[in-house]
């Protein structure tokens, strides 16, 4: 196969050809046969629109789908090439944040896998999520090209004009082929301008001019929108965006026969949060100039869009100052007003309007009365939203509610990451599991089996002895693989707490100090990326280093405790950390995480969740049984009971408990002060008494307590073995082949 490439475009055997020339061979020959199996087949089609897919790199990830993975390593160790350091010369796609963006990845995995019509359609951003360097403790944040020719984006010739206010661009379509597992082959359309101009970013820094629309529309993923400036080129992104996707979804719908009436028979749109709710308004405004009628064309709309609610934080639902829409899509103004007149004189409670009385358009408003499905991302996620959150148009339309809870594609998250599990459950069960993910269960049949828990204890070694390896070599750190793997890997935010895992790492190196010695040596792994403008979420991060360069080298502690905090944690490194976890860290405060991803990811890998029941966590348990995982913590009620009262209070949590009080003030002694920087250690510290928003202090005692009985635990090999066994056995409701059959059924209807 690779071996007719590297002829025909080099004129060398595979052995003759650098890394380089063969990456480009194996691009050439992935393309190409998905390309072949690319399918027009289907009326309707689903349209998933989202501003971030975090799909990461492709390479292994299509040989696996088009089935042939095997073939291409072979081919290639017979000349004497590893595929390892091919798929190393490959740039990673970050174009996303976390758990959103990879959710919408692995989605358009599972829509190709299920053989449904279905594309993506989002942004071609030139830098995607930030690159991450520690210096002195701190992050620093640089721009992220990916953009490579040759590289898995197809030029199109699709291209439209798209007008705001005070200016018109002209976009231009690339694709990215979507493979599915031995199936067929989906689109991610992704669009841009061709005036971007990467030349404006400030060195390599992630610094640009905010308002030079026609040079930087595209050029970063989610800007920071600290300012005036930020919000805008939100906004400026968001409806370039929704504008061509609409433009593209009714020229695709026409050439099918649709006489837009009946756009709800060719297209399913699911729009990812609210940043492409535009596109409601953006539809009803392209229908009504086609000459149909508003009342008509709000409900074709309506019948076509479905909105998915991904988070119950305050700060992170879109609300527009109308202000900021008239500047940038005057156009859209008459329609969103006349959606939100709608909605006032049907309705008197204030909370459902869409415009509210500061002026603030309330995107996910909009999504609920203009859309004809709301679904939250995990059963207790969508209990809130009901119940608290969005109770409110729940009451008013109860049919519209429904839960979906979140999956991952098994292709990236076990074939790909864990070939040595993959192989073996291969042996044990058949590969039928590699197309049904719930045939893992057939793995209960050997709970018993010391063979079998021994061989998934050697596996999970061999794995840890891989990462270490990997640390060793990508970023100079030595970890003991004999330790125990303890994993918090997510986006750095006060709601999942990496502060309290701080805490408990402060307490166990003061036990440590005091002569208790843990039986096994613990490494404590972290990585995430805190956003730029987001300072306590950087202050956390500069904690943790300093955490880490006290503890690793005090030589009393260090051979029993360690801290690494990974840099630039993406989805290439993911796959490097999940399948070596023995203890995966899950530990948000309940309420607030509305699924979480990650500790599916862990769970189908072996590792055992230390969490709160939280998001997913709770359906973990109710599927492993309680006795296979750690719940420790206040319950979604209580915390949601604390808001509403408003008796929370860190200072006396603080004050009243002097094993809290001693973890706290460590942020601030002398060893720490000495690594770190005072200004910032003092306002994290301040911080944790006088504000701690997401509750640290509240379950930082139980955390503790229920930490050391999972250590406890972990001594108990067989058992523990058992308990890794079961997580494996029930992962395959977390597969998104689940989920993505669930929205086609209830929603999408292909
Ligand atoms: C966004 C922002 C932006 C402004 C500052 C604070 C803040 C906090 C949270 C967010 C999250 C936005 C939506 C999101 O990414 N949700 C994640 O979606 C995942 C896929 O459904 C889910 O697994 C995660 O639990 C959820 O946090």
């Amino acid at each position: 196969m690779l071996a007719e490439i590297c002829k025909k475009n080099y004129d060398k055997s595979v052995s003759e050809c650098s890394n380089e020339e063969l990456y480009t061979a194996l691009l050439e020959l992935t393309q190409s046969m998905a390309e072949d199996k690319v399918s027009a087949e289907g009326k309707k089609k689903v349209y998933y629109i989202s501003a971030e897919f975090l799909i990461g790199k492709l390479l292994s990830n299509n040989l696996i789908n088009l089935g042939i993975y095997d073939a291409v390593k072979e081919e290639l160790a017979g000349s004497g090439k590893d595929l390892t350091e091919l798929e190393e010369l490959e740039p990673e796609p970050s174009l996303g944040n976390g758990g959103l963006g990879r959710l919408a990845a692995c989605f358009l995995d599972s829509i190709a896998t299920l053989g449904l019509n279905g594309d993506g359609i989002g942004l071609n951003y030139h830098m995607g999520l930030f690159k991450q360097v520690f210096e002195h403790n701190f992050q620093k944040e640089t721009a992220n090209p990916w953009i490579q020719t040759p590289g898995w984006l197809t030029k199109t010739d699709v291209t439209y004009e798209i007008s705001f206010g005070h200016l018109t661009v002209t976009s231009r379509l690339y694709d990215i082929a979507v493979t599915g597992y031995e199936n067929r082959t989906n689109k991610l359309h992704l669009f841009d301008i061709e005036s971007v101009n990467e030349a404006i970013i400030h060195g390599d820094s992630i610094h640009f001019d905010k308002t030079n629309i026609p040079e930087n529309l595209t050029l970063f993923l989610y800007p920071d929108d600290s300012d005036k400036a930020g919000n805008l080129l939100r906004i400026y992104q968001q409806y370039f965006m929704v504008a061509n996707a609409a433009r593209f979804i009714l020229d695709e719908c026409r050439k099918k026969g649709s006489n837009l009436h009946d756009l709800a028979d060719y297209a399913a749109i699911q729009i990812n949060d609210t940043h492409p709710s535009m596109i409601i308004p953006e539809l009803i405004r392209l229908l009504t100039a086609e000459g149909i009628g508003m009342d008509e064309a709000v409900t074709i709309v309506t019948n076509t869009c479905a909105y998915t609610n991904h988070t119950i934080l305050a700060e992170a639902l879109e609300k527009w100052p109308l202000s900021y829409l008239e500047e940038v899509v005057p156009q859209l103004i008459p329609i969103i007003r006349e959606l939100d007149e709608r909605v006032r004189s049907r309705y008197s409670d204030p909370a459902v309007r869409i415009i509210d009385d500061s002026g603030r358009v309330h995107m996910a408003h909009m999504d609920m009365h203009y859309g004809h499905s709301v679904n939250g991302v995990a059963y207790l996620h969508t209990e809130i939203l009901k119940n608290s959150e969005l109770n409110s148009f729940y009451r008013i339309y109860p049919e519209k509610f429904n839960n979906k809870t979140n999956g991952i594609t098994f292709r990236r998250w076990l074939l790909h990451c864990n070939q040595p599990l993959t192989a073996y459950l291969e042996s044990l069960i058949g590969p039928e599991f590699k197309k049904d993910a719930a045939q893992l269960e057939k793995l209960l049949s050997y709970r018993d089996s010391a063979e079998v828990r021994n061989r998934l204890l050697a596996i999970k070694q061999e794995n840890k002895l891989a990462l270490k390896n990997y640390l060793k070599a990508t970023q100079g750190v030595d970890i003991d693989e004999n330790s125990i793997y303890d994993i918090q890997v997510k986006r750095l935010h006060e709601y999942k707490r990496q502060q309290m895992n701080a805490l408990w790492i402060i307490y166990k190196y003061l036990e440590i100090k005091r002569g208790h010695i843990p039986t096994t040596p613990i490494t404590v792994i972290f990585g995430a990326k805190a956003a730029p403008a987001y300072v306590i979420a950087k202050d956390i991060i500069h904690l943790i280093l300093c955490l880490q360069q006290v503890i690793n080298n005090d030589p009393e502690a260090s051979p029993y405790l360690k801290v690494v905090m990974v840099e630039n944690y993406n989805v290439t490194k993911a796959s490097h950390i999940i399948p070596a976890c023995d203890i995966s860290e899950q530990i948000s405060l309940a309420s607030k995480e509305a699924s979480g991803t990650g500790n599916m990811k862990f769970m189908l890998n072996g590792a055992i969740t230390l969490g709160t029941r939280d998001g997913a966590n709770v359906e973990i348990g109710e599927l492993i049984g309680e006795e296979n995982l750690y719940f420790f913590g206040e319950s979604s009620e209580q915390v949601i009971a604390h808001y509403a009262k408003g008796d929370y209070c860190a200072k006396s949590y603080y004050v009243d408990d002097p094993v809290i009080k001693e973890l706290v003030d460590f942020i601030i002694s002398a060893p720490v002060m000495k690594a770190g920087d005072a200004e910032t250690l003092l306002r994290l510290h301040a911080e944790l008494i006088k504000k701690d928003w997401f509750m640290t202090l509240l379950d930082v005692r139980d955390y503790i307590r229920t930490k050391e009985i999972v250590l406890r635990d972990y001594e108990d090999r067989a058992a523990w073995a058992e308990k890794m066994l079961i997580n494996i056995s029930k992962a395959g409701f977390f597969s998104s082949d689940r989920t993505i059959a669930e929205y086609n059924r209830d929603i999408w209807k292909l």
